[in-house]
């Protein structure tokens, strides 16, 4: 199966070979290659190609303007890239129809939920997510709550979030070190008193604070 990002890169390499492809911009040494995606953005729905982008500087929204390639392009050119754009995204959401289909993945706004039926600890699960250069699922809502719940309740398994409590705080944070702003606590939780530092989610949706080293299911958000 060939990963979304694997698309995005496939796509960029394609644009990319095709500027350096014509003998008016003759190809820059190390190059052509794929472009390097910057930050996590590039892994979810709004593509972001480094080196393209519309001639507003925009590099979001309905394609109003053409693309240009760095150093400028032909408008034949444009329109063909545009096409390749075109037919890429048609063939991405195709694919994405297959994976919901069969419950590879779930859709919670810009956000892909998976897992991969394993159930181990917090730091096992998480190395799992990032490997496959995701990260453990976090509810930033109560839509994104529900959506992993699914995936809990499919597997009949709790899993651990990608919140953990802060080491001198004691305040439960995101895995980037922001304190949480949307909450699940069942009642009486969080408990642990600073000797339950993971938070797992209960097949109802609900959080509990919990040990790290617990075998628990591993769901990844991209
Ligand atoms: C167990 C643990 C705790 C939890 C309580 C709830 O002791 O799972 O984390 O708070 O049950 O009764
Ligand atoms: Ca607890």
């Amino acid at each position: 199966m060939v990963s979304y990002s694997s698309y995005v890169l496939i796509a960029a390499a394609a644009l990319l070979a095709t500027c350096y492809a014509l003998p008016k911009y003759p190809a820059i040494p190390g190059l052509p290659g794929i472009p390097r995606l910057s930050g996590r953005d590039d892994l979810k729905g709004q593509t972001r190609l480094s080196g393209f982008r519309e001639a507003s500087g925009s590099l979001v929204g309905p394609p109003r303007k053409q693309l240009t390639c760095p150093q400028g392009l032909p408008n034949s050119l444009n329109t063909e890239l545009h096409k390749v754009l075109v037919n890429l995204k048609h063939r991405l959401s195709r694919l994405k129809g297959v994976l919901v289909l069969k419950e590879k993945i779930r859709e919670v706004g810009e956000k892909i939920l998976a897992s991969n039926g394993e159930k181990v600890d917090f730091a096992s699960a998480l190395a799992s997510c990032e490997n496959a250069r995701g990260t453990l699922a976090t509810p930033m809502n109560e839509e994104e709550n529900k959506a992993i719940m699914g995936i809990v309740k499919k597997y009949n398994r709790y899993a651990y979030l990608g919140i953990r409590e802060g080491e001198d705080s004691g305040q439960f944070k995101y895995l980037n070190g922001t304190p949480v702003n949307y909450t699940k606590w069942h009642q009486n939780e969080p408990n642990g008193k600073r000797t339950e530092k993971c938070v797992e989610m209960y097949t109802d949706g609900n959080w509990n604070d919990k040990k790290c080293n617990l075998s628990r299911l591993t769901v990844c958000e991209f």
